[in-house]
């Protein structure tokens, strides 16, 4: 391990509900909640100011209601997400090659192999540098964790948030380890640390003095290894640099072979909601859905759909994945289970709400041709026209967004991100003198910072020491 803390993990503070409320004047500093507003919904963010109240991700959209009934419930806009992180990950980019995004608010970045970091001083004003840079050009916060391993490094933003920078100083990585609960650790999901627990293990440190055979034991040989060096902050893992993700998978092997069927099928909706949230992470949708099956006699078997169009609804991919199970036969036992989404897309609206709405009747057989996007339809429902959050634009009034919608009635907030916070409208769901409109940059002017990096820099940034010239 290196022994400066010249790996850097930024995480972007509650990004969803952060550029909602930079982009909509009138919910800064309120409860914000972006996520499906549809009977199945599920959080996807929650901004601080929702969190204090007990809503966070994942957690169901009706429970979020009733903990935060005041709040502004606002449907995601993918599209503006990805265009923000791509600035992000372009500031980031001009600080090393070695860039691993994990999800659209979320990377690595190796600091010294961009040689704009060699010691902790260095590493430290990179990283204040880089939160002030995202602010100017993003308007939006982001946490830094600075170590020497990924591990610590993701360890330290969770711990800077929000709006923060932490260090963690080679040498002081175990004694900062020791007393966090064993969930901190990369690996160590619900099920890990269930069995964990019953062991008597709570902490790090009591990982660190089980010892490692006590660990493969428990978990057997793979998990327990790696878990044993986690804890006693051994990573080597080296950052690398983006690769283009081909599908997205989860599976879970187990100890005793699962007979019950079940069991079988509560299993495979479980790991279809865990791959949809990895799904949702990394900003994309798929359009085949992948079931794994391992059976007690090690044979293994795929089965795939393919959807009509790219999805992330976790309902649709369970259904999907359920119907890919009735064709298994289980009798004698299953080893392992796995479930995957590829063809994968970015993001795009239209076809998340496409699927949200048209459930279970969309698949087509696999092969078979996608068709052409379906021409809107008249009776379209004012919710679906007018989604909670998107922007519109009136002729006589001027930019804003759908603050609601129903009942033949359309209600919006004038405001921009450079504005006041602004005011209420309400019209009739099919005046012609609104349309949709596309998102506004959140930062009015924001400073070109890439052209000039390099000859640019903080004023007391030491300069890089040179190797002495022969
Ligand atoms: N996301 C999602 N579903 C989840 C988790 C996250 O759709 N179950 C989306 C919304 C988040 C974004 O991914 O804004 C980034 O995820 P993070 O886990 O980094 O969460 P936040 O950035 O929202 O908050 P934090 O400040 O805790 O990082
Ligand atoms: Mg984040």
């Amino acid at each position: 391990m290196r022994s400066a803390p010249t790996i850097l993990h930024l995480d972007m503070d509650a990004f969803y509900a952060s550029v909602e409320q930079a982009s909509k004047p009138s919910l800064r500093g309120k409860a914000v909640i972006v996520g499906g507003l549809g009977p199945r919904g599920v959080v996807a963010t929650a901004s601080y100011e929702a969190r204090v109240l007990g809503v966070h991700s994942a957690m169901p959209m009706s429970q979020a209601r009733r903990l935060a009934p005041n709040a502004a419930y606002l449907v995601p806009r993918f599209a503006l997400y990805r265009s923000i992180s791509d600035q992000v990950m372009a500031l980031l980019r001009a600080l090393s090659p070695l860039v691993e995004p994990l999800s659209l608010d979320e990377a690595f970045v190796d600091l010294e192999a961009g040689g704009t970091a060699w010691d902790e001083r260095s590493a430290r004003l990179a990283g204040t540098k880089l939160r002030a840079d995202i602010r100017a050009v993003t308007g939006l916060t982001g946490s830094v964790g600075l170590a020497a391993s990924k591990m610590l490094a993701k360890i330290a933003s969770e711990e800077a948030k929000p709006d923060g920078l932490v260090v963690i100083e080679p040498g002081t990585e175990r004694a900062m380890l020791e007393p966090m609960p064993v969930r901190t650790l990369p690996g160590v999901g619900p099920a890990t640390g269930d069995h964990l627990r019953r062991a008597g293990i709570h902490t790090v440190g009591e990982i660190a003095e089980a010892g490692e055979d006590e660990l493969v034991r428990l978990l057997g040989k793979a998990h327990g290894h790696a878990l044993y060096a986690m804890a006693l902050a051994r990573d080597d893992r080296p950052v690398v640099a983006e690769r283009e993700t081909k599908s997205v998978s989860v599976e879970d092997t187990y100890d005793v072979d699962i007979h019950d069927r079940v069991r079988v099928g509560l299993e495979v909706q479980r790991l279809a909601d865990r791959c949809v949230r990895r799904l949702r992470g990394a900003g994309l949708s798929g359009r085949t859905i992948v079931l794994k099956v391992r059976r007690y006699d090690f044979s293994t078997l795929t089965r795939s759909e393919t959807l009509r169009g790219p999805t992330d609804d976790p309902a649709v991919v369970r259904e999907a994945a359920a119907r890919l199970l009735d064709s298994v036969d289980t009798t004698g036992g299953v080893r392992l289970l796995g479930v995957g989404v590829s063809g994968l897309a970015d993001y795009t609206q239209e076809d998340l709400f496409a699927q949200a709405a048209g459930g279970a009747g969309e698949e087509t057989p696999e092969g078979e041709e996608p068709e052409t996007a379906p021409e809107p339809r008249p009776e379209t429902p004012a919710e679906r026209r007018w989604p909670a959050g998107h922007d519109v634009r009136h002729a006589e009034h001027g930019h804003g967004w759908v603050q609601g919608s129903g009942l033949g009635r359309v209600t919006v907030r004038f405001e921009t991100p450079g504005s006041a916070p602004g005011r209420v409208k309400t019209f009739r769901v099919d005046d012609p003198a609104l349309e949709p409109a596309d998102p506004l940059p959140l930062v009015d002017d924001p400073p070109d910072l890439l052209e000039t990096t390099g000859t640019r820099g903080t004023p007391d940034a030491p300069s890089r020491p040179r190797p002495l010239e022969a």
